[in-house]
């Protein structure tokens, strides 16, 4: 049987992960995080596509592009978490088993950061475990389409 496929999505800003504002969200660069990820995901026998855009209609194209290749998605949407209908809309269209991550405890930051447009179609949210966020959120999506098959 093939390998389960999951696409991974940073959204804006991540590219610059340990090098800016290390207090807030770690000193582990996207190639750190992706690298841990590549790792956990050959123990669990899982395959990882990664994507990182600061665009909303990337990061829509993207998740469109997922039907037929992908059977879950892993989603950091960064600052798109509050304001992207657009990326919702997508998620929703694609109905394919969604987590939400952030390296952030983005409900106890600033009241804008509270609200995410993405939860209510993602199966569930991980936030603020900093890259540990990443993993424990491939181990659930993984956990959740192994029972789903
Ligand atoms: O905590 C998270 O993972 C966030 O998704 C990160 C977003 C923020 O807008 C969300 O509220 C929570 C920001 C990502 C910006 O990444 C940077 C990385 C290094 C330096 C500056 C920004």
């Amino acid at each position: 049987m093939a390998l389960l496929s999951i696409l991974v999505l940073h959204g804006p800003n991540l590219n610059l992960l340990g090098r800016r504002e290390p207090a807030v969200y770690g000193s582990q660069t996207l190639q750190d995080i992706n690298d841990s990820l590549t790792q956990i995901a050959n123990l669990l026998g899982v395959k990882l596509t990664f994507f990182q855009s600061n665009h909303e209609g990337g990061l829509v194209d993207e998740i469109q592009s997922a039907l037929d290749r992908h059977q879950g998605i892993l989603i950091n949407p960064g600052a798109y978490t509050h304001t992207s209908v657009a990326i919702r809309d997508a998620i929703a269209a694609v109905a394919i088993p969604t987590v939400e991550v952030h390296l952030s405890n983005i409900h106890q930051r600033e009241a804008f950061r509270h609200h995410s447009y993405i939860a209510a179609v993602a199966i569930g949210q991980i936030s603020g475990f900093g890259a540990d966020s990443y993993r424990l959120g491939l181990e659930g999506l993984v956990k959740h389409l192994q029972q789903q098959s």
